[in-house]
Formats: structure tokens, C-alpha cells, sequence
């Protein structure tokens, strides 16, 4: 599985110290205590978002500080409140204190926010001291420290679009294309052994993760082949893409593989042949036959579902699926 972590310090601001001091006026004798309190110190928060699908920036900026609280003031003035700041994470971030290994905080949801260090209260000034034996307080406060943390945040990520088909379909090679990972690719059944995980960057900033999967086959859900294990990887995507090599060398009819790979996944789970599902031909390059593409395209068409023509070696129409994927599972 793809981890993203990044260790970072947080430190909330330190409250500020309680004042000392009497009031002293004219025509006022034996003015009383009036050292105002501290200000509190600033917090420092996580807040979930869902523009944000790497924890990149931290890497870069591992150190986050929130504002002291001004020190009190004569004339019973409380200092000023210290600033809290926010810390932006993506929804799949859980948060560890590194020193004691605990398991802080897991974000499922945008806008979930969560107090990772809590600024410290502002000390008491002396006004607060004075009793009715004890009128000139000299006891005032000092703010108390804000917390510090050293913590480390782990990303998991949550693929967008799985990848479906049978062994050799193409679903590693089109990865390979479309993201930065670099997995092994055969021409054997089964080259993949575990998923992989790759992160498609379009322009803007966007990006989407893409799951190879290792290919299914007849009787998968029975154990066949690598089995059904690896579906539950792409449980959680908003798309499926269901590769269908559509050349003559595998020997196979393309509409019976995508009909096989359909009960595979039907029995593996109902939701997941419920999902939003686009069909690929693959391997457009060596396909001599027009007819067994076409018989793909018409049903397609006939269960209502996109279909899009690609070779990774040449890699026609690779773009355009990217794109068209991009378009179905970003917001
Ligand atoms: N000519 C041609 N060959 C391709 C194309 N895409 C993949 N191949 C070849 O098909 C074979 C299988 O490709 P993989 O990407 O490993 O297939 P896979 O679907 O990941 O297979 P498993 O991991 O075994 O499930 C490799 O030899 C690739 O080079 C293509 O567009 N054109
Ligand atoms: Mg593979």
C-alpha cells in the first residue's frame, strides 16, 4: 500500500504572564491590585480537506507555531489572545505523537477539525489575589507553556479508479503511463502479485490515484488464480476501468472476458458492479480484427457504458482516457 508520512513539530503559544502592579491616581488613596491576566496562547489545529491529496507541503514546512499570549497589562488590561493557526491535511490523514507512538486523531471526513496542541492559559494578574486581609497582593502568574508535539501524520491513499481485467490485460502498462509508478510488467499472467498505487498529475495541481490490481480470472471468486482478495483495494473507488485486451493473440473472445470479469466482481460484491464503470480496449495496436472491437463497443453501448480505445505501447488514446477519467472521479 502507498503511505505518504511526514514528521512534524507543533507547538501551541505559551500563555501570557499575569501583571503586578497598584492603582495609583490622584485623589485615589490606596488604589487596590489592578495587574490584568495574560492573554491565552494560540492553538494550533488540523482541519480535513479534500483539495489536497499529498502531505507534500509539510515536508517542506515541518515546523508550525502558533502566536503567544500578550503579557497583562496595568489597569486590570488583559494581554491579547494569541492567534490560533490552521494546518490543511487530506481527509485520510491520521495523526501519531511520535514520542509516545499513540494514534491521535484519524480524518474521514472534510472539515473535521481537530486541536493538535492547545496554547497555554494566560497567568493570573495580582488583582485576583486581594482578600479582605490581604489588600496589596504581590502573587501574580505566570502564562502557562503551550503544548508542544512532535508528530508524525500518515497518509493512506484512497484510490479513485481501480483497474479491472484479466491477467496480461494492460492494467499494469497503462499505469506505468499514466502515473509515476513503475511496475513489473510481463507478458505472463499474474505479474502483478499486489497492488499498486499510482498518482495521475493533471495540469492545476490536480491529480487522482489510480489501483492496479492483479488480474482476475474464471472462478476467481472461488479461490482461481490470485483470487478475489485484492477487489476489497477497490471497494472504495468512485471508478472502475475494465480493460479488455481486444487483440487476437490471448486467444479469448473480448465480450466473454468482460462478461467473466462482471460475475467475478458481482460475486465478490453487489456495490461493486454498481459502480460507475468504463470499458477500455487495450492493445489497439496489434488488434488486426475490427470485428472484435466493435463487438466490445457494442456492448458497451448496450449496457450505457463509455468506451475508449488505447494502446499504452503507442499510446493512442491514453490521453484522452486520462482525461476522461479525470473528468468522472474529480469534483
Ligand atoms: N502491443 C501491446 N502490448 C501491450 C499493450 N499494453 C500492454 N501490453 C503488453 O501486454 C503484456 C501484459 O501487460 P501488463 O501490463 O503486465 O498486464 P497486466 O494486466 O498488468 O497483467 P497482470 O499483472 O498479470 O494481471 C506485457 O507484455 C505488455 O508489454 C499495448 O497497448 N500494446
Ligand atoms: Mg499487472
Amino acid at each position: 500500500m502507498f503511505i505518504d508520512e511526514v514528521r512534524i513539530l507543533v507547538k501551541a503559544g505559551d500563555g501570557g504572564n499575569g501583571c503586578l502592579a497598584f492603582r495609583r491616581e490622584k485623589y485615589v488613596p490606596r488604589g487596590g491590585p489592578s495587574g490584568g491576566d495574560g492573554g491565552r496562547g494560540g492553538d494550533v489545529t488540523m482541519v480535513a480537506t479534500g483539495h489536497q491529496n499529498t502531505l507534500l507541503q509539510f515536508r517542506y514546512n515541518p515546523e508550525h507555531k502558533a502566536e503567544r499570549g500578550r503579557h497583562g497589562e496595568g489597569s486590570n488590561r488583559t494581554g491579547h489572545d494569541g492567534e490560533s493557526i490552521e494546518l490543511k491535511v487530506p481527509v485520510g490523514t491520521v495523526v501519531y505523537d511520535e514520542m509516545t507512538g499513540e494514534r491521535l486523531y484519524d480524518f474521514t471526513h472534510e472539515g473535521e477539525r481537530f486541536t493538535v496542541a492547545r496554547g497555554g492559559k494566560g497567568g493570573r494578574g495580582n488583582q485576583h489575589f486581594a482578600t479582605p486581609t490581604h489588600q496589596a497582593p504581590t502573587e501574580h502568574e505566570p502564562g502557562r507553556l503551550g503544548e508542544e508535539k512532535r508528530l508524525r501524520l500518515e497518509l493512506k491513499l484512497l484510490a479513485d479508479v481501480g483497474l479491472v481485467g484479466f491477467p496480461n490485460a494492460g492494467k499494469s502498462t497503462l499505469i506505468s503511463r499514466i502515473s509515476a509508478a513503475r511496475p513489473k510488467i510481463a507478458d505472463y499472467p499474474f505479474t502483478t502479485l499486489e497492488p499498486n498505487l499510482g498518482v495521475v498529475q493533471l495540469e492545476n495541481f490536480r491529480s487522482y490515484v489510480v489501483a492496479d490490481i492483479p488480474g482476475l480470472i474464471e472462478g476467481a471468486h472461488l479461490g482461481a488464480g490470485l483470487g478475489v482478495q485484492f477487489l476489497r483495494h477497490i471497494e472504495r473507488t468512485r471508478l472502475l476501468a475494465h480493460l479488455v485486451d481486444v487483440s487476437e493473440a490471448n486467444g479469448r473472445d473480448p465480450v466473454h472476458d468482460f462478461e467473466v470479469i462482471m460475475e467475478e466482481l458481482a460475486s465478490f460484491s453487489e456495490d461493486l458492479v454498481k459502480k460507475p464503470m468504463i470499458v477500455v480496449a487495450t492493445k489497439m495496436d496489434v488488434a488486426q480484427d475490427p470485428e472484435r472491437v466493435a463487438s466490445l463497443r457494442g456492448l458497451a453501448a448496450a449496457r450505457d457504458l463509455p468506451f475508449f480505445e488505447i494502446s499504452a505501447v503507442t499510446g493512442q488514446g491514453v490521453d484522452a482516457l486520462k482525461h476522461a477519467i479525470a473528468e468522472r472521479v474529480l469534483p
